[in-house]
């Protein structure tokens, strides 16, 4: 029996196409007034709803689809004699593909200007609720939401004369999924409207779908339970996007912490190593490869490496897999693994490798990859921002003292406050020749986190004198400042902007130090 086919879309992208495909396919096509007169244009016989229900479109298209032969023969079942003998009673045809995309809520509400009126004219009713009832009914019915979805279902129907099972629950969870999206952004503009108006410059509002991607075996501690879920449509490079090559299943610290040294590693251009551990990095350096860039990383802190996370931004090569399989390692991470690096894991069947590309154009394109927004927790509620993602360029940079930092100081200074970036406040981050020397992370003043790097360097026989230092924040008073000179510090980046700058300053003058300001700190909490 000949296909009926529906189709109903705002963005006409690919649906000509489409449905000539489907007319030699020998469908019936129906379509609603926009993209009926675009398929008649085009010489396709098609059949309009209005002439199908018998009953015109009105109220400014407001009423188009909504009619019982139109969702009699989306939702009818053709397993249940009674939903069969009700579509022969009222002359209702079964209808097999629907295809509808909705009007552009999202589209028109985030162009300036937009009136509340602009908004709800541009709420669709009817077509989310016939992708409702063909999604509902998927055993019956394929629905296509996404121009993404023709060609696949074109090439099982000449195939087959059908779609499979599997398609049409693919479509029917796809549908679903557009539908929670496009109400959650009618919900989330309308909300912020009513709760005083969102600033058009300050994107925060929820507006993410997520769904499912795993259980996990348990959450932070073991009798917690826990899943992952991940953005409806996931930025091209980060975390969710990664493929596990091998090894035990991810934990939900594994995870965290795999996120933290991810996004880390990708802050930079050159072959860059981050070893992470309790969401801290322990060790990030650069180098002319990822075995040199893994060595110095390593060096910053041995002790807490043990069990780390560590993510490269290059292919993981045989050379640096050597290296890293001397020490024990939780997650490995990279854009790729060598044959020769697979082989040398191949026997650590625990250790879980976790391949991610990298956002196109390279690993600094700031806004790929990286979340839009951030979101925490709090008692019964959600505390939105948006996301970290202001990058220092070289220009930026103030320099504040009368002894002016020299290029390879700048470079470490560039390099400290990318680091310090992804270290959690008050974080204090002494480096030295593109490597971390010390990291003070998490600590109640900045003062303790600058004594914590310093044990830390010396624990690790890594000396200061030199060094260049990052500071998350501005320093309060000099003391904070003097006791990076203590520690052998002779440059330092920060953000500026105390009540006291002048009296740091001061002290960075008195104690030979170089020191620039950023005009933007980095709390990470
Ligand atoms: O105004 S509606 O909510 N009422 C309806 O009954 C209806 N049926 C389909 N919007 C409705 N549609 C939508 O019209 C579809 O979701 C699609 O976005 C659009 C296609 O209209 P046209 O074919 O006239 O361009």
């Amino acid at each position: 029996m000949a296909l009926t086919a529906l189709l109903s879309v705002s963005d006409k992208t690919g649906i000509l196409e489409f449905a000539k495909e489907l007319h030699a396919l020998g469908a019936k096509l129906l379509s609603t007034g926009g993209t009926a007169k675009l398929l008649a244009d085009n010489g396709l016989p098609v059949t309009e709803v209005a002439e199908h229900t018998g009953f015109p479109e009105m109220m400014d298209g407001r009423v188009k689809t909504l009619h019982p032969t139109i969702h009699g023969g989306l939702l009818a079942r053709g397993d249940v004699a009674e939903h069969v003998a009700a579509m022969e009673q009222h002359g209702i045809t079964r209808i097999d593909i629907l295809a509808v995309n909705l009007y552009p809520f999202e589209a028109t509400v985030a162009k300036p200007g937009c009136t509340l009126e602009d908004a709800i004219e541009n709420i669709d009713i009817g077509g989310p609720a016939m992708v409702r009832s063909a999604a509902k009914n998927w055993k019956d019915v394929t629905v296509l939401t996404d121009a993404a979805q023709y060609a696949g279902v074109l090439a099982e129907l000449k195939t087959n004369g059908k779609t499979s099972d599997t398609t049409r629950f693919a479509c029917s969870v796809a549908a679903f999924n557009r539908i929670a999206q496009y109400d959650a952004a009618i919900s989330n503009y309308l909300s912020a409207l009513q709760a005083g108006g969102a600033k058009a410059e300050y994107p925060a509002q929820m507006n993410s779908t997520f769904v499912k991607v795993q259980d996990l075996r348990y959450g932070e501690n073991s009798h917690q339970s826990a899943a992952l879920y991940r953005d409806l449509f996931p930025a091209p490079g980060s975390l969710v996007t990664g493929k596990q090559l091998q090894g035990k299943e991810l934990s939900y610290n594994n995870i965290a912490d795999a996120d933290a040294a991810w996004e880390c590693v990708k802050a930079f251009d050159a072959p860059a190593c981050v070893i992470i551990k309790h969401a801290n990095p322990c060790g990030v350096a650069v180098g002319a490869n990822p075995a040199e860039a893994y060595s110095k990383a390593f060096k910053t802190d041995p002790t807490s490496a043990f069990g780390g996370i560590i993510a490269f931004n290059r292919e993981l090569d045989g050379v640096a897999a050597q290296l890293v399989a001397k020490q024990f390692v939780e997650v490995l991470m990279a854009p790729s693994f060598s044959a020769e690096a697979l082989e040398v894991f191949k026997s650590k069947v625990n250790v879980r490798l976790l391949q991610i590309a990298l956002p196109a154009g390279g690993s600094r394109p700031w806004d790929q990859g990286r979340n839009a927004q951030d979101v925490k927790r709090v008692g019964s509620g959600l505390l939105v921002q948006t996301a970290d993602n202001h990058f220092l360029k070289r220009e930026d940079l103030k320099v504040v003292t009368t002894l002016q930092p020299t290029a390879q100081q700048l470079d470490d200074l560039m390099f400290a406050w990318t680091v310090a970036q992804y270290v959690k406040s008050n974080a204090i981050v002494f480096c030295g020749g593109g490597m971390t020397l010390g990291v003070g992370a998490g600590q109640m003043s900045r003062v303790d986190s600058t004594k914590i790097a310093a044990i830390k360097a010396a624990n690790a026989g890594l000396a200061l004198q030199g060094s260049a230092v990052a500071s998350d924040a501005f320093f309060p008073f000099r003391d904070g400042l003097d006791v990076v000179a203590d520690a052998g510090a002779s440059c330092v980046i920060q953000p500026g902007g105390s009540v006291r700058d002048e009296e740091v300053i001061a002290a960075a003058n008195e104690r030979g130090i170089a020191m620039v300001f950023t005009g933007v700190r980095h709390f990470r909490h």
